[in-house]
């Protein structure tokens, strides 16, 4: 009896603390809405439920379909969409000031969606969407809880970059992107459609521009050409999906990137280039030559080109590119100095600027607005021209103060080819890492625009370059999480920003993209471990001290030593664990409600381990030096391997080596392509002398740039022949006695020309006593 009444009491705090829990458990909504009150009780949403739309109305008729398709992926419920009233139900508001604007109210009698536009009613139903997919109980009817939201985004502009010029994606990939960026409220998708590796746009009058500038032949690893790489969208397919990206609320930008970065153009159509060469298209990454030629019959190709694109885009953007156009040709081209004479122009930027005022004219009689890099900034702009700040946000404030709109899409925060960790298992990027928490930490309203000319900071835009994003998987791995900060940073108001928040509410939006087929790294919410003190301490007393943590801190740090993979219930972590060597960690974050944030990772603690390092463990020499991250060939699939390289000047080190504990090492080393235009960044690509023809790997103890010119070199290898070498192999050699630790400088002597080459690991072994 007495047992009874205690185990009665227990349950009824246990449901009256399960009630408080829900009325203030953090929504799981991203991004925040602009203004949310709680209310008592909830409205339970089950299978089949109705929802009402007035009839008549196609857009609350979409919005309600949209509801449905997501609930159904991301929760597993069917919901019915049906004309007339019902308990969930949309309706057009007048008072809801604003096409994006919305209202949402929930109480115990049902749900109403309230908006005066049709993106308004698209926006309401994608929160409800998010309230109805909270949990993982896939399939059972769920509680809402009652509520009264208010929502209308602080930007207009929310925007996402897609670089298919670079590598190719499928028309299927662009309608999943869209439908995610719909799913957390951003509305404009710009398509990076042609550069000089890929001409990605039909254009019927020119059929040359895909026929022959959507195609380029990559060199294989062996130097000899591979097969030819690229793709084209049709008119028909990118108009099918500009209709399904509008019904989602998503405008479509296409860019057309000249006059540099037109090196497909040119290979296509050689009459429309500066010099009269017929180049191919471009395989090497970064600032190539090729420009557009500025004459009156190019300018006319250009806007014929310009007609077929407003055909199928009918936004009101046109993005002309503008960026990196290095003007060599056009110094070097007599008809082009002739022109600038005849238009009494004194600079080459001047002459850019004088193209790109054409354009926008043209765009401007058909009623669209110009957009570009903030290089066309730089020789005087049009007033009707709109400016996407990449190069940091100076030419943003500059632009906006001069009465400009302008998108902030610096790099390298919003460049979403940023890596998102130092993690070893990170695929290929920039090295310059930019993490959830730094896109979340970015403000898109600079400081230095003048109160009244903030209205032309129109929002926000990452860049998600594909110069390494080979697969859909890797461009979704950049995206995602990422995307939910951009949102959140470009919707919400600025005062609800809060981090650690946002990590609670991204969970669940984790969980509905998976459930949509994403790819969604969890390079924020995985282990990772730090060794304390030296490696060499650590070998000495045959103990080693490992530090645990994911990059976000969120979620509590759960191991085993034994092999296992760790669940809810492994040993939480507390503090670093201090080990015999042997062992291997295995360990992952866990949330409140007992999921995996991230896969589980392992860190083995043997002697050998503890001597071995790889490319995402060494460090640059000279430290800081620009850094990619690269994988063996510019078409290679896998994200592994990838190899940290600077390719300024190819030198790695291993940083703080327990050389005193070692007798000899492997080093394992990759042959790269080295296929980087430079342009007159060329200079600064650092030259070694070399001994041997393909030039050696040279080892020395401490880095001759920062430890002084003369450490004493370990050992040498010449490097094979690259014509008949395979691309990895690998160099044994032994150490002498009563070496001190410290870094070991591996570089590479190899004439600048192509390929290069970078370390992927590097083992010491251990001296025997
Ligand atoms: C610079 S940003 C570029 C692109 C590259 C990108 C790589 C810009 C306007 N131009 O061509 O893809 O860096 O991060």
């Amino acid at each position: 009896m007495i047992r009874n009444a205690s185990l009665l009491l227990a349950t009824t705090l246990l449901v009256s603390a399960a009630t408080a829990g829900a009325q203030t458990a953090p929504l799981p909504l991203v991004p925040m809405p602009q203004s949310v009150t709680r209310g008592a009780g909830s409205f339970t949403v089950s299978d089949g439920a109705h929802v009402g739309t007035p009839a008549g109305d196609a857009g609350a008729a979409a919005a309600a379909r949209l509801l449905a398709a997501h609930v159904k992926t991301e929760r597993g419920l069917t919901l019915a969409p049906v004309q007339g009233d019902a308990p969930i139900r949309f309706v057009r508001d007048a008072g809801v000031t604003g096409e994006e604007a919305y209202r949402l109210d929930v109480d115990g009698r049902g749900i109403r969606i309230a908006a005066s536009g049709d993106r308004g009613l698209l926006y309401g139903a994608m929160t409800l969407a998010q309230l109805i997919s909270p949990d993982r109980a896939f399939g059972k009817p769920t509680a809402v809880p009652a509520l009264a939201i208010a929502d209308a985004p602080r930007f207009a502009w929310r925007g996402l970059m897609i670089d298919p010029a670079r590598h190719f994606q499928p028309i299927e990939f662009l309608y999943g992107i869209v439908d995610q960026m719909a799913a957390v409220k951003l509305n404009t998708l710009h398509l990076h459609l042609t550069d000089d590796q890929g001409w990605r746009f039909e254009v019927k009058r020119y059929p040359k521009l895909t026929e022959i500038g959507a195609w380029r032949t990559p060199p294989s690893s062996g130097g000899a050409p591979g097969p030819r790489v690229g793709g084209f969208y049709t008119q028909a397919q990118l108009r099918g999906l500009v209709a399904y990206a509008a019904a989602r609320g998503v405008a479509i930008v296409p860019e057309i990137d000249l006059p540099g970065h037109a090196q497909a153009l040119v290979a296509a159509y050689p009459e429309h280039g500066v010099l009269g060469d017929r180049p191919a298209v471009s395989h090497d990454w970064g600032v190539n030559p090729y420009l557009l030629n500025p004459q009156a019959k190019s300018v006319r190709f250009i806007e014929d080109i310009l007609d077929e694109l407003m055909a199928v885009f009918p936004g009101t953007y046109i993005h002309l590119g503008g960026d990196e156009a290095v003007k060599d040709q056009w110094e070097r081209s007599p008809q082009v100095q002739a022109q600038m004479r005849g238009l009494g122009l004194k600079t080459e930027m001047q002459m850019q600027s004088w193209l790109i005022d054409q354009f926008g004219a043209y765009l401007a009689a058909k009623g669209r607005r110009l957009i570009g890099w903030d290089e066309i900034l730089e020789g005087g702009l049009p007033a009707s021209a709109s400016v996407m700040s990449w190069r940091g946000e100076k030419g943003a404030v500059d632009a906006a103060n001069q009465g400009h709109d302008v998108v902030l899409s610096p790099a390298p925060t919003l460049y979403f080819d940023s890596l998102q960790s130092d993690r070893g298992d990170e695929p290929p990027g920039r090295l310059s890492i930019q993490t959830l928490a730094d896109v979340y930490k970015y403000e898109p309203m600079p400081a230095g625009i003048a109160p009244d000319k903030a209205r032309h900071v129109l929002g926000a835009q990452a860049n998600s370059w594909s110069e390494y994003l080979v697969t859909p998987y890797q461009v979704q791995h950049v995206i995602f999480p990422r995307a939910a900060a951009l949102a959140e940073i470009s919707w919400s108001p600025k005062a609800a920003r809060d981090f650690t928040g946002f990590l609670d509410r991204l969970q669940p939006q984790i969980a509905r993209w998976r459930r949509s087929g994403m790819e969604v790294a969890d390079s924020a919410f995985a282990v990772g471990y730090t060794i304390q003190g030296s490696a060499a301490d650590a070998l000495r007393a045959n103990r080693v001290t490992v530090a645990l943590a994911t990059q976000a801190g969120a979620g509590t740090i759960r191991y085993t030593l034994d092999g296992s993979v760790p669940t809810a219930r492994a040993h939480a972590y507390a503090a670093p664990l201090s080990l015999t060597p042997g062992a291997t960690i295995r360990a992952a974050a866990f949330g409140p409600d007992g999921a995996a944030l991230a896969t589980a990772r392992d860190f083995a603690t043997s002697r050998a381990a503890l001597m071995t390092r790889d490319a995402s463990q060494f460090t640059a020499c000279p430290r800081g030096a620009l850094g990619l991250r690269v994988p063996l060939s510019s078409e290679a699939t896998a994200n592994a391997p990838a190899f940290n390289a600077n390719i300024f000047d190819t030198c790695t080190a291993y940083p703080a080596a327990p050389l005193s504990l070692s007798d000899g090492f492997t080093v394992e080393v990759a042959r790269l392509p080295r296929h980087y235009g430079l342009a007159h960044d060329i200079t600064k690509v650092r030259q070694h002398y070399n001994v041997t023809p393909y030039g050696e790997l040279v080892l020395t103890a401490g880095c001759p740039v920062t430890d002084g010119p003369k450490r004493p070199v370990l050992a040498t290898f010449p490097l094979p022949d690259p014509a008949s070498a395979p691309n990895r192999f690998r160099f044994t050699g032994t150490l002498p006695a009563g070496l001190a630790d410290g870094d070991i400088c591996m570089q590479f002597t190899s004439p600048t020309s192509d390929p290069f080459y970078a370390v992927e690991r590097m083992q010491l072994t251990e001296r025997r006593k």
